[in-house]
Order: C-alpha cells, then sequence, then structure tokens
C-alpha cells in the first residue's frame, strides 16, 4: 500500500452561509483522531494548522451576497496553501463550508498546470455547488465553487487563475437537491452528473469505476471534495444543509475504498461539518473513517480493481 505524507490543512471557513459552527470543523477532525486514524495506516501526517486569511474589504456587487470579501479572502489563502501543499505530499483540506473549494481546487489545478498534469474533481455532495453570484437567490456563496472554478462568469473580485477545471473533468455523484438555475446551467455543461436517482437504480460502484478510468488514462490529478451532505442526514447529522435521502455508511465507504484501490487521488477536501450539529462527535468520526478508507484502512486485500 502506498505511503503517503498527509499534510492535514485546517480552514475554519463558515463565511460561505449562515449557520455557525463550521469554523469549529478542523478542530473538531482533530479531536475525532484523523491524525492517529492514518498514522496507524503507516503515513506520515504532518498538521499545518489553520490557515489565516487577510480581509481587503472588498465591495459586493450585490447586497445579498454573503461575506463577499471574506470569501475572496479564503480563496486567495486557500489557493496558495494549497498549491505549496500538494509539493510537499497528499493535503487534507479540514473545513469548514464548501465555500473553501474555491481555494483548494483553485490551488491543486494551478500545481496540476505547472505538473503539465490534467486535474479532475469528484464532488460528493446532495448539492451541484453550481450557482454563480448572479444566478444564487441565498447569496450563501457555499453554493458557488464548482462555478467559480470551472470558469463561469460572475466572479470579478475573484482571485483570477490561470485556466479554469475542464467541465468534462468534474463528476458530480450524490445529487438530490439542485436549484432550476443550476439545472439549467448543468445540463448546458459537460459536467458529469449522478443523482441518488441514479444511485437508487444502478449502484454508485459502476459511474465512479468509469470516472476513475478516466483519470487514470489521462494520467490526472485527481481532487475528492467530500461535502458531510454527500451522506443522509441519519448518519451525518453535523450539516447545516441536511437533504434526506443520501448516500449510506456503506455506499461512502465504497466511494473512498474505489478511491484507495485506484491511487489516483492527490488532494482531499472534508467540508461542510457543523459540530454544534453533532451528537456526540458521530459524525466528525464517521468523516474521519471515510478519510481513513480513502487512505487505506480495509479488512482484506484485493486482487486489482475487476471491471465492473
Ligand atoms: N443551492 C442552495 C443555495 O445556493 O443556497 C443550497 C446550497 C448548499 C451548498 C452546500 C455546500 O453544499
Ligand atoms: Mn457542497
Ligand atoms: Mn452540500
Ligand atoms: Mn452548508
Amino acid at each position: 500500500m502506498t505511503k503517503h505524507t498527509c499534510i492535514l490543512v485546517g480552514a475554519p471557513v463558515d463565511t460561505g452561509q449562515r449557520q455557525p459552527g463550521c469554523l469549529m470543523g478542523p478542530d473538531a477532525y482533530r479531536t475525532a483522531g484523523l491524525a492517529t486514524s492514518l498514522e496507524e495506516l503507516g503515513h506520515q501526517v504532518i498538521d499545518t494548522g489553520n490557515v489565516t486569511f487577510e480581509d481587503r474589504g472588498e465591495t459586493a456587487p450585490d447586497p445579498k451576497l454573503l461575506h463577499w470579501s471574506e470569501t475572496i479572502a479564503w480563496t486567495q489563502a486557500l489557493a496558495d496553501v494549497a498549491e505549496t501543499a500538494i509539493g510537499q505530499g497528499l493535503p487534507i483540506f479540514l473545513g469548514g463550508d464548501h465555500s473553501m473549494a474555491a481555494g483548494t481546487v483553485t490551488g491543486v489545478k494551478r500545481a496540476a498546470d505547472a505538473q503539465n498534469r490534467p486535474q479532475f474533481v469528484l464532488w460528493l455532495d446532495a448539492h451541484s455547488d453550481f450557482h454563480t453570484p448572479i444566478s444564487t437567490a441565498t447569496g450563501n456563496l457555499h453554493g458557488t465553487p464548482v462555478a467559480y472554478f470551472t470558469g463561469r462568469d460572475g466572479f470579478e473580485g475573484f482571485p483570477k487563475f490561470g485556466s479554469p477545471v475542464p467541465d468534462e473533468n468534474v463528476c458530480m455523484i450524490g445529487l438530490r437537491s439542485v436549484d432550476s438555475a443550476e439545472r439549467d446551467a448543468l445540463q448546458q455543461s459537460e459536467i458529469r452528473r449522478h443523482d441518488m436517482r441514479e444511485i437508487d437504480e444502478s449502484g454508485i460502484a459502476k459511474p465512479l469505476a468509469a470516472f476513475l478510468d478516466r483519470v487514470a488514462a489521462a494520467n490526472g490529478m485527481l481532487h475528492v471534495s467530500l461535502d458531510v451532505d454527500f451522506l443522509d442526514p441519519s448518519v451525518a447529522p453535523a450539516v447545516g444543509t441536511t437533504v434526506p435521502g443520501g448516500a449510506t455508511v456503506r455506499e461512502a465507504h465504497l466511494v473512498m475504498e474505489m478511491l484507495h484501490d485506484s491511487g489516483l487521488m492527490t488532494s482531499l477536501d472534508l467540508v461542510e461539518l457543523n459540530p454544534f450539529l453533532d451528537e456526540r462527535g458521530r459524525t466528525a468520526t464517521l468523516m474521519v473513517d471515510l478519510a481513513a478508507s480513502s487512505l487505506g484502512r480495509k479488512i482484506f486485500d484485493r486482487p486489482t480493481r475487476s471491471h465492473l
């Protein structure tokens, strides 16, 4: 099993939505024993602490846009940290709400560009997070990171970055809460999207395997962004945007175990954990267990992945 240097990066971002609490997320993962879990698998773990940001007081183009300048500042800070961390090992970004992915993804994309490798993104989420600052109705910027890093218009004021992640390199799994403006934009995009209806009918392994085969064929780097609300609220209540009908614990572990078996994951976000909404730390513990599954925790070794 490949031994990694796992770089833990705390991203206490809670300005992308209105429910206070995500800022406690990084320490909840630490309390739930993330470092120990990874060390027990033989990985080296470097905890770099929490990222800080410098708010430059940018003015939002529309007053409905919540915490516009903080989100820009987080994006700048996290992109720089992510670009550096990729060169040190396998970064695991501890959120913090999903607006942080505007920074983590553009940072790893910069590193991929420098290595002349394509960047792929696996988006595990009930939501598509594909709103722009113009289409969002809530003004909550955690609903926009995919639009930002795939280069959709409306983010004037945000850091410009060289090349967006191509739509066709993004795969969404777990969708079950998509606003009509997002749906219309998704249907015109090349983003691969697999909603819960498809997973109910034909399972989670097939679309994931097909996506992983594409990443491998392209010698791509793979950023995995795991939103707590990908999971069903009955097993993961600690999130502000719960949506019934989510992934089971086994479906989520299967995704993470297949990621490990593929050897393709180069960076990971753990996002949207709100410890203030948790029940005796069980959501934080599940997310740590899922991270461990993506880094080699399993019962039996398996032969190289059989084609499904
Ligand atoms: N689409 C809704 C909005 O734009 O406010 C809900 C977004 C929830 C986003 C969470 C992070 O996944
Ligand atoms: Mn999300
Ligand atoms: Mn979500
Ligand atoms: Mn949220």
